[in-house]
């Protein structure tokens, strides 16, 4: 036996005298030292706070939260509601004057103009056109307001379709 290996066995030998390694007692060993090596200095930095989600994105894939729901909100628009332009017959307004109103305010060519205002004058009313909401009140206005410059009774009025 060499000389070192002879003091190689000396030492374990004193080491298994001693017997086991009590943690509680274990002093200056090198894995004591290691965990009595002073902490980390504080960083001037502090630790950013978690940022919170963004409510308006939509989430793309799960963040830890629990399980991602695509909400995809249908949107539906209502079609605008319709009202239709009466215009009613009267004694005094002349024929030629209701077909004038019917071709300039609701576009009617001369025939369908004739056509309608004979159906108002035996029947009482008849419909003009049918427009939205403020297309149709619009009309009235102008309608009325032509007959009042004209010096004629004529009357119109709108009612949803
Ligand atoms: N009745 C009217 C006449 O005989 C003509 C008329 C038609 C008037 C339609 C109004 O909305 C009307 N002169």
């Amino acid at each position: 036996m060499s000389r070192d290996c002879a003091r190689r066995k000396t030492r374990v030998c004193a080491r298994a005298k001693r017997g086991p390694i009590d943690p509680a007692t274990r002093r200056n060993s090198r894995l004591d030292r290691i965990d009595r090596m002073p902490a980390d200095p504080p960083s001037p930095v502090p630790p950013k706070a978690p940022k919170a989600p963004d409510p308006t994105r939509a989430p793309e894939r799960d963040e830890g939260q629990g399980a991602v729901v695509a909400e995809k909100q249908e949107q539906r628009v209502e079609p605008p509601k319709l009202y239709q332009v009466v215009m009613l017959n009267d004694d005094y307004t002349p024929m030629e004057f209701v077909v004038l109103v019917l071709q300039e305010y609701f576009l009617r060519d001369l025939d369908t103009a004739t056509q309608i205002m004979l159906k108002i004058h035996h029947e009482g009313r008849g419909v003009c056109g049918v427009y939205s909401r403020d297309i149709a009140a619009t009309k009235v206005e102008l309608v009325q307001a032509a007959a009042k410059r004209a010096g004629h009774p004529l009357q119109c009025i709108m009612e949803a379709a």
